[in-house]
């Protein structure tokens, strides 16, 4: 066994310790603002605090977790003596990924990284990867050691209730992020394709809309845009390791040219266009956009 595997049983199990926590939080924090702006710039909410407070705790106090960042704050925590790798390990997370969907009552999650290498990392460097989902059932979906599993999280504790999770070969969902004006013309073209073969589902949160594909086959992007050539979604604790569990369940990632996993980091909170799903419709994104 790999010298990281028994921490990265620890910090997936210690995840789903902490996910009820932070759902029972959801409620009382509903509509209210932290009052400050996270490292891109967006309005955080409490819950967005909560959650990342209740992770940190967590995951930094456990022995072999040597590096903690996250979404919300601006730099890496170190956390253990040494550096990531030989047995150490980096986690890098988002805490309440679609927090925007709190005062809707729609879809939230938890995106998770664990690398063995120091942040920001490559995907190439993550041993695993994992998002958790406060849907009607609070899910975890995990990809370590090339594969996926999907647990249920009940009370803290994780029950696997299917392996070897497969994107199934027949997409039906797509979804697509920002604001149809917005979105240069060979994503534009490309969309009106995709949107003549599959059913819309876009709800606001990646986990959600990603958890979508990943169920009933598709694909989800949020695309450079005119206004933001980079996108909305951050490299490090969204694109990476969702990128991690398409690519582990059959499918593919791509940035517009590469894998998701082969990008190169240069900053903690890099952002990076997104498209994840069935390979032929990653295949068709990245010819569209090469035209
Ligand atoms: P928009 C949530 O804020 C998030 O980071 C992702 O979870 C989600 O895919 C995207 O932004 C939604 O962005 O522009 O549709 O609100």
């Amino acid at each position: 066994m790999a010298p990281h595997e028994s921490v990265v049983d620890d910090v997936l199990e210690t995840v789903a310790a902490v996910a009820p926590d932070v759902r029972g939080g959801l409620p009382g924090r509903r509509l209210t603002e932290a009052g400050v702006e996270n490292p891109s710039g967006e309005t955080v909410t409490a819950a967005d605090v909560h959650a990342d407070e209740l992770f940190f705790e967590a995951l930094g106090a456990i022995d072999g977790v040597v590096e903690y960042a996250s979404e919300e704050r601006e730099a890496v925590a170190d956390t253990g003596d040494g550096e990531p790798g030989d047995g150490r390990v980096a986690v890098a997370i988002d805490p309440l990924d679609g927090s925007s969907n709190l005062a809707s009552n729609n879809a939230m999650g938890t995106i998770v990284g664990v690398a063995d290498d120091s942040l920001p990392a490559a995907g190439t460097e993550l041993v695993a990867a994992a998002y958790v989902l406060y849907g009607p059932i609070t899910t975890m979906t995990v990809a370590r050691r090339g594969s996926v599993t999907t647990y249920v999280v009940d009370g803290g504790e994780m029950t696997a209730v299917e392996e070897d999770v497969q994107l199934p070969d027949e997409p039906v969902v797509y979804g697509f992020g920002g604001r149809v004006p917005d979105w240069p013309d060979a994503f534009h073209d490309y969309a009106r394709e995709v949107e003549t073969e599959l059913k819309l589902r876009y709800g606001g949160a990646m986990v959600g809309d990603v958890n979508q594909v990943l169920s009933y086959g598709g694909i989800f992007a949020y695309p450079a845009l005119e206004s933001a050539p980079n996108g909305k979604l951050r490299l490090q604790f969204e694109g990476a390791p969702i990128a991690k569990i398409i690519e582990a369940a059959g499918g593919a990632s791509s940035n517009g040219e590469q894998s998701l996993l082969a990008v190169e980091p240069t900053e903690l909170h890099q952002r990076v266009p997104v498209h994840v799903g069935n390979t032929g419709y990653v295949d068709r994104l990245e010819a569209a956009l090469a035209d």
